[in-house]
């Protein structure tokens, strides 16, 4: 298996993950986002999109997009499983994994910054209040969802770890990168310490990839 994949990269982050808790090791291959790497012609021809992740599974052909890929990997690997079984626990927390990788994530990643900053003009304190304004929106509505709903356990949905997980952890580390404070947002926080006390988490944090900085 192969994971395009860059150490700032938060939808790779979701993925590598997954892999990790799947106990999947993927031959990586670095896309280097601060150059620009995604849009050279060779990682064109494996997503278009010129997004990272993507992850070729045997021959072929590539997949794209995180959470498309996640839900790939559980139904081929299905142990352990990162989706509940009952419709409505699986509603939730595919919903919780969307307000991160449809509802937010999208507005901060670098394509969106570069056409703030060269298209129009926005200096650098002005595109950090656009950031933390999003990222702290999504993270209103996580707190909001997980403190007031019975079905939050020690993670998002129960006791065990799913994709909401994933990608509530995404997006809390997200925000640390962009020096967003999180402690506001006390039932998010005690989540995320809860799954980092499992070595995935800590093995696919970006801070633990090769090429990224020791801290931000
Ligand atoms: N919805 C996509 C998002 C993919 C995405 O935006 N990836 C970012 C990195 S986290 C990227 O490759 N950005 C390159 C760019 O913006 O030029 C997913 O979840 O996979």
């Amino acid at each position: 298996m192969k994971l395009f994949s860059f150490w700032r990269s938060l939808a790779t982050f979701r993925v590598r993950i997954a892999l990790e808790l799947k106990g999947i090791e993927p031959e990586v291959v670095d896309v280097d986002l601060f150059k620009g790497h995604q849009r050279e012609a060779e990682y064109r021809a494996v997503n278009p999109q010129m997004l990272l992740p993507a992850l070729i599974d045997g021959d072929g052909p590539p997949l794209f997009e995180s959470l498309a890929i996640i839900e790939y990997l559980d139904e081929t690997r299905p142990e352990p499983p990162l989706l509940p079984k009952e419709p409505r626990a699986r509603a939730r927390v595919r919903a919780l994994a969307q307000i991160v990788a449809c509802d937010s994530h999208p507005l901060v990643v670098p394509r969106v910054r570069g056409y703030l900053e060269r298209e129009l003009g926005l200096d650098e304190a002005t595109r950090t209040r656009w950031i933390h304004h999003w990222i702290g929106e999504s993270l209103k509505a996580l707190e909001t969802h997980l403190a007031g709903s019975r079905d939050t356990g020690r993670y998002c949905q129960g006791n065990a770890i799913t994709i909401a997980d994933i990608c509530l952890v995404s997006h809390t580390v997200g925000a640390e990168l962009f020096k967003y404070d999180t402690a506001p947002f006390p039932t998010v926080r005690r989540i995320v310490d809860a799954c980092m006390q499992n070595q995935a988490f800590v093995r696919a944090h970006p801070l633990a990839q090769p090429g990224a900085p020791k801290s931000v």
